[in-house]
């Protein structure tokens, strides 16, 4: 793959959360390249919905710096209705095919275990879920039987209603508490406990200071059930973004104007130690997370004070 810098070339002694099973190890956050297939996603829907440009996308996000090119067929914005499960096929299966040939690391962005199955057939490496495992009982068992990693968001129901669910009283807390169940559930399944990362959900049945409390606690949702799970983080763009960066008169930025405050979530999130970002605009989170390991690593107590820990001048 053509990453500016393999995963591994980082050496920095703090590293990033643990890294699930089967997939290359680094001392530094991933970064995972979006390729919406879709004619509806909120800030790209249509732009990669014929399969040969949805594969020079991937390309162009791994030549970027994408560690992780994550290929989905069904849009989850808000109100979004379900495609059919055929049409999600139709629309991932030659992306995932080609891409995964061409030697990328490839996802699977879906909810469905038949979609899973063709796509791990095809050469997917990783399975990313946002409904955690709720939406098709038989994906865990998908997941577990290939022996793949497995994102589970926390996911309170589809998103044509999503915003009606989204009352919490602590919501870091309760967030906490439905992930871990959603891991006991997927782990009773057959998933290795090591193969699991748990994605807090933003925007996912959430307003906007549920997003932030989130992202400013990752410790907390990470260490569920006495374990620590790696971390992904899908805040690209979202809308929470478009209203803090909102205008004098309280309108709120548009999706393509979102692009500088995503890399501040990056860089911040993958200083708190989170695994994986999923993000559109690749080049500029792959440079951010390169910027949060060096931060990290030069805190690192065991390094302090060590004169080659002070580089090169400059
Ligand atoms: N968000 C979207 C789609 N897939 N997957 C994970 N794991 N986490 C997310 O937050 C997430 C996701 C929706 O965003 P998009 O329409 O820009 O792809």
């Amino acid at each position: 793959m053509t990453t500016p810098g393999p995963a591994t070339a980082y050496p920095g002694p703090a590293a990033a959360s643990a890294a699930p099973v089967g997939l290359p190890v680094s001392r530094r956050c991933l970064v995972m390249g979006v390729v919406n297939v879709t004619p509806d996603s909120f800030s790209d829907g249509g732009a990669w919905l014929e399969p040969a440009a949805a594969v020079a996308h991937g390309l162009q996000l791994a030549a970027d710096g994408a560690d992780i090119v994550d290929v989905g067929g069904e849009s989850t914005r808000p109100g979004a209705q379900r495609v059919d499960e055929q049409e999600e096929l139709r629309r991932i299966g030659p992306v995932v095919s080609e891409l995964a040939a061409a030697g990328l690391v490839v996802s699977v962005d879906t909810m469905r275990a038949a979609v899973a199955e063709f796509a791990l057939g095809a050469g997917a490496r990783l399975v990313n879920d946002v409904s955690g495992g709720q939406a098709d009982a038989r994906l865990p068992r998908v997941v577990a039987s290939a022996g793949v990693p497995y994102v589970i968001a926390h996911w309170r129901g589809f998103s044509r209603d999503m915003y009606g669910r989204a009352a919490y009283g602590d919501v870091v807390r309760e967030v906490g508490e439905e992930l871990a169940a959603r891991v006991d559930a997927v782990t009773e399944a057959g998933v290795d406990p090591a193969a699991v990362v748990v994605d807090p959900g933003i925007g996912f049945a959430k307003l906007s200071g549920h997003n932030w409390a989130l992202l400013s606690r990752l410790d907390e949702i990470s260490r569920l059930g006495g374990r620590t799970f790696p971390v992904l983080i899908g805040a690209s763009r979202k809308s929470f973004l478009g209203r803090l960066l909102a205008d004098r008169q309280g309108e709120p930025r548009a999706a393509e104007g979102r692009d500088a405050a995503t890399v501040a979530v990056s860089t911040l999130a993958a200083a708190s130690g989170a695994w994986c970002v999923r993000v559109h605009a690749v080049a500029a989170n792959a440079d951010a997370v390169r910027v949060a390991a060096r931060w990290r690593d030069a805190r690192a107590p065991q390094t302090a004070g060590r004169p080659e820990s002070a580089g090169r001048a400059g």
